[in-house]
C-alpha cells in the first residue's frame, strides 16, 4: 500500500488545540440582517438569510487546513451548507466561468475561484467548526471553506457570491501577490516577482529597500551589510546565503522570506512580521527579534526522527521575547529555546 502524505510540502503542523488568526479579524459593522446572495451571471439574483440557509440542513466535514505562511492543521471538523447547493439553486448562465466571493468587511475583502472548481471542490458555507459556531474572528457567523486551496481561499464573513465570464482577483492575491492558483501541492504559493532583474540588481547595489514593495526579490548570496531595509514589502523574499551583517529590518513584512545560512549578526528585527520565514542554518547572534510574529517560521529542520538539522545559530547574544516563541510549534520551540540557553549551535 502506498501511502499518501498528508502534509502538502514546507507545511507544518501547529499544535492540534491551536488555530492561528490571519488578516481580518471581525467584519464590518452594520444595522441590517446579515443575508447570504448570488449574483452576476445568473437569471435571478438570489438572497437568503442565514435562518434559510442553516434549515437546509448543515452538513459536516472534516477539512484540513493550509495556510500560506506554512502552517498547517488537519482533520478540522466544520459543518454548513455544501457550496455545490448553494450555486445549483441559482440558475447560472452559460457564460460564467468563475465565482467571486465577496466579503462583508471595511476593506471589501474578497477572492475568486474557477466555477468549475468551485463546483467540485466540496467546499462549505460554514457556520460550525470543531462542534461549536464559528467564533467572529475565525469568520463566524458564516464563512467560505475550500478544501485543497491555501486558506486564503476560505473567506471569512461570506456575504455575496457573484458569477463572472471573467475573473477578478482577490484582497490578498493582489495586495500579497499570493498566487491565484493556491493549490498547496504544487506550492503555488505567490505570483512572478513584480521586479525585473536589473531594477533589483540597482535596490542592491544601492542597499536601501526603505519603505519599498519588493516582494520574491532575489537577493541570495548578495553583500548586504547594513542593509536598510525597514518598512519594506519583502514577502517571499530570497536572503539565502546572503551577507545581513547589521541590516535594518524593522516593521518589513518578511512573511515566507528565505534566510537559510544568511549572516544576520546584529540584524534589527524589531516588529518585523516573519510569519514562515525560515532561518535554517542562519547566523543570529546578536539579532534583535522583538514584537515579531512567528507563526509558521523555522529555525531548523526537524525530521520524523527528531534529528535536528542546520539549526540557526542562537545564543544569549540573541535577543527575542519569550511570549513570542509561543507562535512556534513545539518542536521548532525547543530547538530555539535550548540554542538560545546553551549557545552556538553550530552545525
Ligand atoms: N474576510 C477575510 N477573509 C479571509 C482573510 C481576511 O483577511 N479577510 N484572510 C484569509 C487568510 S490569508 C487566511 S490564512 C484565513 C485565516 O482564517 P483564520 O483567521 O480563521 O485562521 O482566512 C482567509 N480569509
Ligand atoms: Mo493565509
Amino acid at each position: 500500500m502506498t501511502s499518501t502524505p498528508r502534509v502538502p510540502p514546507n507545511q507544518q503542523l501547529v499544535r492540534s488545540d491551536r488555530w492561528p488568526l490571519v488578516g481580518e479579524t471581525a467584519p464590518r459593522i452594520e444595522e441590517t440582517p446579515w443575508r447570504v446572495s448570488v449574483t452576476g451571471a445568473v437569471k435571478f439574483p438570489l438572497s437568503w438569510s442565514l435562518d434559510e440557509l442553516t434549515a437546509w440542513g448543515l452538513e459536516s466535514r472534516t477539512i484540513d487546513i493550509h495556510c500560506v505562511t506554512r502552517w498547517s492543521k488537519l482533520d478540522v471538523c466544520f459543518e454548513g451548507i455544501p457550496l455545490a447547493t448553494v450555486l445549483a439553486k441559482a440558475s447560472v448562465q452559460p457564460e460564467a466561468q468563475f465565482a467571486i466571493f465577496r466579503s462583508r468587511s471595511d476593506r471589501q475583502h474578497a477572492t475568486s475561484l474557477p466555477l468549475e472548481f468551485a463546483r467540485r471542490c466540496e467546499a462549505l458555507l460554514a457556520f460550525r467548526a470543531e462542534h461549536r459556531p464559528l467564533t467572529t474572528d475565525h469568520g463566524g457567523p458564516v464563512r467560505l471553506v475550500v478544501p485543497g486551496r491555501y486558506f486564503y481561499k476560505s473567506l471569512k464573513w461570506l456575504e455575496c457570491i457573484e458569477l463572472a465570464p471573467m475573473d477578478q482577483l482577490g484582497y490578498w492575491e493582489s495586495e500579497a501577490g499570493y498566487h491565484n492558483g493556491a493549490d498547496p501541492w504544487q506550492e503555488q504559493r505567490y505570483m512572478a516577482p513584480a521586479l525585473t532583474r536589473h531594477q533589483a540588481a540597482q535596490l542592491i547595489s544601492a542597499r536601501d529597500f526603505s519603505g519599498r514593495d519588493l516582494r520574491s526579490i532575489s537577493a541570495a548570496g548578495r553583500d548586504l551589510t547594513g542593509l536598510n531595509a525597514r518598512g519594506a514589502l519583502l514577502r517571499d523574499a530570497d536572503f539565502r546565503h546572503a551577507l545581513l551583517h547589521n541590516a535594518d529590518f524593522r516593521q518589513a513584512n518578511l512573511s515566507n522570506a528565505h534566510f537559510e545560512y544568511a549572516d544576520l549578526r546584529g540584524a534589527d528585527f524589531e516588529d518585523a512580521d516573519l510569519e514562515g520565514a525560515n532561518f535554517l542554518g542562519a547566523d543570529l547572534r546578536q539579532a534583535r527579534l522583538r514584537a515579531v510574529s512567528l507563526v509558521g517560521a523555522s529555525f531548523a529542520t526537524v525530521t520524523p526522527e527528531n534529528v535536528r538539522a542546520a539549526t540557526a545559530r542562537m545564543d544569549f547574544t540573541t535577543q527575542i521575547d519569550p511570549q513570542r516563541l509561543s507562535d512556534l510549534t513545539d518542536e521548532q520551540r525547543a530547538v530555539v529555546e535550548s540554542a538560545l540557553r546553551y549557545g552556538a549551535n553550530a552545525p
